[in-house]
């Protein structure tokens, strides 16, 4: 078994003037990482975490490496924010996908609400779980997970890397099959884009990943595109585990608007981010939502319905013991 076909298209969407979400693509590594923050922070926050994981690649090849190499972004991420009140506040998803082909597994570490999906067979699975709002009261029965696709805050995470002084990340392993294809994605895909219609986007491609990346960004701007959009799609075949090839490794700037302060897209500018050497005051602050791309107003509005949801359980408690 090895990796196959590969690929990755970042797209700044219709919607917004800059693009916050950043990748690794280090075969036999993969991650996404959507930043958030206000100003360039968020875009800040995602390239500082996408280049820690594009720094460790080489040294991870198990499932054991990820939550460190994770708390290392996440160090990067949170001491920045520390030593440049500019970008105080700011965070990114990370979801990392890591492929051992001999052994047929695929491991990942996650945090936030992007997402990794495989599909198997035309069926499309999601695999990691979000930290969202809406996924937490999906899961407590509040919400059915088809109020949480229009929820107005669906994009507020419960769970960043870098806006603690530490992140529990989910860590994982799976089983792989020649066949499967999998697709990690930022919330501009997938909150745009129904499962089906991302399934039926990848078979239409012919399960090509760079003809499918395409027409998935495609389909999200059709839609609106009201997020930036970041796909990475990787194919596992059968074959030599001693020969990976993926075959196309590119990132694509076609965007609709073009990033109106000429933000820096590529990778490789990811090293004018200094280092502080401050050290972190670690902070008790309890966990609180936070919305992709959105400065305070999104947080609160996220913080009011925490708040609210609270207030209808201790009133229906109330009710109960009456
Ligand atoms: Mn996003």
């Amino acid at each position: 078994m090895r990796i196959g076909r590969a690929a990755v298209v970042t797209d700044t969407g219709k919607r917004r003037l800059g693009n916050e979400d950043a990748y690794v693509f280090e075969p036999p590594l993969f991650a996404i990482a959507d930043g958030m923050g206000g100003a360039r922070a968020g875009e800040i926050a995602a390239d500082l975490a996408a280049s820690a994981l594009e720094e460790a690649s080489a040294q991870t090849r198990d499932a054991t490496q990820l939550s460190a190499i994770i708390a290392e972004a996440n160090r990067r991420v949170w001491e920045r924010s520390r030593a440049d009140p500019a970008t105080a506040g700011m965070g990114t998803t990370v979801t990392i996908a890591l492929v051992d082909a001999p052994a047929g597994t695929i491991s990942f570490g996650h945090v936030g609400d992007s997402r990794a999906y495989r599909l198997r067979d035309g069926a499309l699975e999601q695999v990691t779980t979000d930290h969202s709002l809406v996924a937490e009261l999906v899961e407590s029965g509040v919400l059915t997970p088809e109020e949480a696709e229009r929820h107005p805050q669906r994009s507020a995470i419960t769970k960043a890397v870098g806006t603690e002084p530490s992140v529990d990340a989910d860590v994982f392993t799976r089983d792989t099959l020649p066949g499967d294809l999998f697709l990690l994605c930022s919330d501009g895909l997938s909150d745009m884009l129904s499962e089906e219609e991302i399934a039926s986007a990848i078979e239409g491609a012919d399960r090509d990943p760079e003809a499918a990346g395409d027409a998935l960004v495609a389909a999200a701007n059709a839609r609106g595109g009201e997020d930036n959009i970041t796909v990475v799609l990787f194919e596992i075949v059968d074959g030599d585990a001693a020969e990976p090839h993926p075959e196309q490794d590119r990132g694509i700037g076609a965007t609709t608007v073009p990033p109106a302060t000429g933000e820096p897209t590529d990778k490789d500018e990811r090293a004018e981010a200094s280092e502080p050497a401050a050290a972190a005051t670690p902070g008790a602050a309890e966990p609180e939502p936070i919305r992709h791309g959105a400065g305070a107003g999104g947080r609160i509005a996220a913080l009011a319905l925490v708040v609210s949801v609270l207030a209808i359980g201790l009133l229906v408690l109330y009710l109960a013991v009456r």
